[in-house]
């Protein structure tokens, strides 16, 4: 009920163009693309847009496609809806149709017996896994940033969490036999960019990561093969790092011994050296790559905004989740922080998605409540009080308010 009537009071009926399709306009889904939203920051005015195997959904632009989540949606259940996911590219040569029977898949570089597998080898001869994660954007929230950043300016849709079934990682490069002199893994995808001057995206992990239990070749994503723009046929999925290592259209894995050069590691993907991935507006600092999703929890079933029973117990629900040691407990405040009290947390559904929690509050006629949750990791960490900065706007995990209204 809630819920619908948010959706309501979010959504206006003008009309929005869609521009610029990257793929062809004869592939766009008719779905209500009369539809815009208004995110909560300056210049948040977006439109809906309905692209192939996708609903509506928020569009940041159009070429290369990149579409955010509508946030209600992560109050519908703990699995994000394929169709509802969140995409990003970099590049504006995205296939716009892959054949799974000619897709190859080459396995290269510093091993014994470098191998091409096909989708059907590659679900024939290796045994399936399968791990519920969240696919975090390192620019998931930008646009909260203050002062403002560069890149795309995300609300808090870019992220998402499904169940990813393919096979093992390390069972592939086990089967090609792994040089002792390999240090790093590289990746790359089917996609390209339209001018040869733009670097092609390609992304490298550790080889004691790439090596993990938990890295897969996905060909799955909540029981279907993923939607082309998540990655058709498949992807990189590395739980508990951010998405910017979730190769999609994944072609090519490369095993080498030197640290990779090329833009995407050397220049993107890049946050401050400093343990809190920090530093001052106007500084320069030292970087290191990217890594691992920080701890973050969100208030899912009351948008900003809302009007609230007017005097009664308020039921509030949620999400949380870090990069994989699991959410140990969630603190609910209704009063900006002055006080709080432990939230109940949903069942343990997978130590890398997202964890329900629930919590209530009583109201009195016309009060306005600023509601919170701070979510604590297993492994002890916490979302900081106040947003702290990085150039890039990445990784932001402060504690966010939703104000809200009792009827008077
Ligand atoms: N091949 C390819 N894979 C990619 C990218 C890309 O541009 N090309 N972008 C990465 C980034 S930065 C993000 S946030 C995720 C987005 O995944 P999604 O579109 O499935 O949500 O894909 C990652 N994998
Ligand atoms: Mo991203």
């Amino acid at each position: 009920m809630m819920k619908s009537m948010a959706r309501r009071a979010f959504l206006t009926g003008i009309g929005a163009t869609i521009g610029g399709l990257a793929l062809s306009r004869a592939d766009v889904a008719s779905g209500d693309a009369s539809q815009t939203v208004e995110l909560p920051f300056a210049n948040g005015g977006r439109s809906l847009a309905a692209y192939p195997q996708k609903r509506p959904l928020i569009v940041l632009t159009s070429r290369p496609v990149q579409l955010e989540t509508p946030f209600e949606i992560f109050n519908d259940g703990l699995l994000t809806p394929n169709d509802a996911f969140f995409v990003r590219w970099h590049l504006a040569g995205v296939p716009t149709s892959v054949d799974p029977t000619k897709y190859a898949l080459t396995v290269r570089g510093l091993v014994d017996k470098p191998a091409t597998i096909s989708l059907a080898d590659l679900k024939a001869d290796f045994e399936p896994s399968e791990i519920t994660a969240v696919c975090e954007c390192a620019g998931n929230s930008r646009g909260f940033f203050q002062p403002r950043v560069a890149g795309g300016q995300w609300a808090n849709g870019a992220m998402g969490n499904a169940r990813w079934r393919g096979v093992r990682l390390n069972d592939v490069l086990a089967r090609v036999g792994v040089a002792a002199t390999a240090k790093t893994v590289r990746f790359s995808g089917m996609d390209g960019p339209v001018l040869p001057a733009t670097p092609k995206f390609r992304k490298s992990l550790d080889l004691d990561v790439a090596d993990g239990q938990d890295v897969l070749l996905a060909y799955e994503m909540n029981g279907e093969p993923l939607p082309l723009l998540n990655g058709y046929p498949v992807r990189l999925v590395v739980p508990g790092w951010f998405a910017t290592y979730w190769v999609k259209m994944l072609n090519d894995i490369e095993v080498r011994d030197t640290p990779d050069d090329n833009f995407w590691m050397t220049t993107a993907y890049r946050v401050p050296a400093a343990p809190c991935g920090c530093q001052d507006p106007g500084t320069k600092v030292p970087t290191v790559p990217i890594s691992r999703l920080a701890v973050r929890s969100f208030i899912t079933n009351l948008a900003p905004g809302s009007s609230v029973d007017r005097q009664g117990k308020v039921a509030v629900q949620g999400i949380a989740f870090d990069s994989g040691s699991g959410i140990a407990k969630v603190m609910f405040s209704s009063d900006r922080g002055a006080s709080w009290s432990p939230a109940t947390l949903g069942a343990d559904e997978g130590r890398y998605g997202f964890r329900q929690w629930s919590a209530s509050f009583a109201t009195e006629p016309g009060k306005q409540y600023g509601l919170q949750c701070a979510a604590t990791s297993v492994d002890g960490s916490t979302q900081l009080a106040a947003p702290t900065w990085n150039a890039s706007g990445y990784m932001r995990n402060v504690i966010e308010t939703v104000d809200v209204e009792a009827a008077s």
